[in-house]
């Protein structure tokens, strides 16, 4: 009886140990992930077999810098596939064709750095293997490693995307970029433009576990009138960092662990110390707030869940095979590009289709 006692006990005590190495490493089915045409895992292996490395090892090096940066290329990739897809359309720089995206209003907050961090990976990668890999995909790499480096989890990033011609309007970036102020309706609605469903919406916001918030996005919730779901003590401290109606200081975006990826902005939610309305809001909708509770308490089913979302995030609207090009510079289409003119007829010369 003792005995069959402590082998049970030592079939838990194995069971368990076991069940810690499976959840430590991320299981994610990739071959169920479904992929757009043109998308593959192995895309750059022949053409540009260090890709992956040489982006890992320069981010390590920023991030070791300041690690505030890996939430500014998180929130780059957001925005690039949020509005017309993710087509690197976000990175151009000023053009005759009008207002870039980087003027338009949601995006007058993204940190000038991120930009130049890409450009400078742009660099790297094409110095290694010649301009065949995009912008697009490079800034994509980016955010995952961005996740990776600060405690979340790894992952595999669908590649080939090509990167676009045409620049997102101010109007077309207003509409498809939700406001901090969004209750869960519009969120829910905005999201299902995209084939993005509640526990998509649940995951990507966790995003939010780095990072940080202008007074201005969360304003209204202080002023003239204290939004009554946030907590008292978080109140306090938030008219603090913001005493005025036009304060502009920032706030880190998780107060439990500001610069760590990992579940406690879920955690903070239930507290009901989400930074945004449209954090906060997912607690309080019945739509969202099982998913919230349920990434509170586990999170390796949210980083699951968030490697999934953010697969699918990652394939919108994609450019692939022959459209749009390779751009040899991020900041400039190539046929804005004066250094570029000079030296090459056509960009399709040296882009990899393999
Ligand atoms: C669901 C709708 C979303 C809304 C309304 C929203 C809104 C915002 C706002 C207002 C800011 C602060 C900007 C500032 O004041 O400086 C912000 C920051 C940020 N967002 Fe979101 N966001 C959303 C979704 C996402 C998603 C899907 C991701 C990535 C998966 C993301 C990642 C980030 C990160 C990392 C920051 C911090 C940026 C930094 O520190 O530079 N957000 N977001
Ligand atoms: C959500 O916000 C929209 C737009 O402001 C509003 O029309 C709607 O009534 C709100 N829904 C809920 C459930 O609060
Ligand atoms: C807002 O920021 C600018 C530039 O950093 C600063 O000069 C100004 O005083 C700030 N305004 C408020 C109300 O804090
Ligand atoms: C890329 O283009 C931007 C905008 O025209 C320019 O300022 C920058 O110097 C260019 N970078 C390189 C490496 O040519
Ligand atoms: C969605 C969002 O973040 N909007 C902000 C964009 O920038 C302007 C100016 O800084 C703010 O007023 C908006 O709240």
């Amino acid at each position: 009886m003792a005995g069959a006692n402590a082998s049970f006990t030592s079939l838990l005590l194995i069971s368990s140990l076991l069940l810690a190495s499976h959840v430590s490493g991320l299981e994610v089915e990739y071959s169920s992930l479904p992929l757009v045409k043109g998308l593959s895992w192995k895309y750059y292996d022949s053409s540009c077999p260090k890709l992956e490395s040489i982006i890992r090892s320069h981010l390590k090096k920023v991030f070791k810098e300041n690690i505030g940066l890996a939430a500014a290329l998180l929130r780059l990739q957001f925005h690039d596939c949020f509005v017309q897809g993710c087509d690197a359309s976000l990175l151009l720089h000023g053009s005759t064709s009008g207002p870039t995206e980087q003027d338009a209003p949601p995006n007058l907050t993204l940190r000038p750095e991120g930009f130049e961090i890409i450009n400078d990976l742009r660099q790297l990668v094409h110095d290694n293997c010649g301009s065949v890999v995009s912008c697009a995909d490079i800034t994509a790499i980016a955010a995952r490693d961005s996740v990776f480096l600060s405690g979340g989890p790894d992952y595999n990033v669908p590649l080939g995307r090509r990167d676009g011609l045409t620049f997102a309007t101010r109007d077309a970036t207003l509409a498809n970029l939700p406001a901090p102020s969004s209750n869960t309706s519009v969120l829910l609605d905005s999201l299902a433009t995209k084939n993005l469903d509640a526990t998509d919406l649940v995951a990507l916001s966790g995003g939010h576990t780095i990072g940080l918030g202008h007074c201005a996005a969360f304003i209204e919730r202080l002023y003239p009138t204290q939004d009554p779901t946030l907590e008292k003590t978080y109140a306090k401290d938030l008219k603090q960092v913001c005493p005025t109606q036009d304060s502009n200081d920032t706030t880190v975006l998780d107060i439990r662990s500001p610069n760590k990826f990992d579940n406690k902005y879920y955690v903070d939610l239930m507290n009901r110390q989400g930074l945004f309305t449209s954090d906060q809001d997912l607690y309080t909708d019945s739509r969202t707030k099982d998913i919230v509770t349920r990434f509170a308490v586990d999170e390796d089913l949210f980083f699951e869940e968030f490697v999934k979302s953010m697969v699918k995030m990652g394939q919108l609207s994609v450019l692939t095979g022959k459209q749009g090009e390779i751009r040899a510079n991020c900041s400039v289409r190539n046929s804005d590009n004066i250094k570029l003119a000079s030296v090459v007829d056509d960009d399709d010369e040296s882009a990899s289709e393999l």
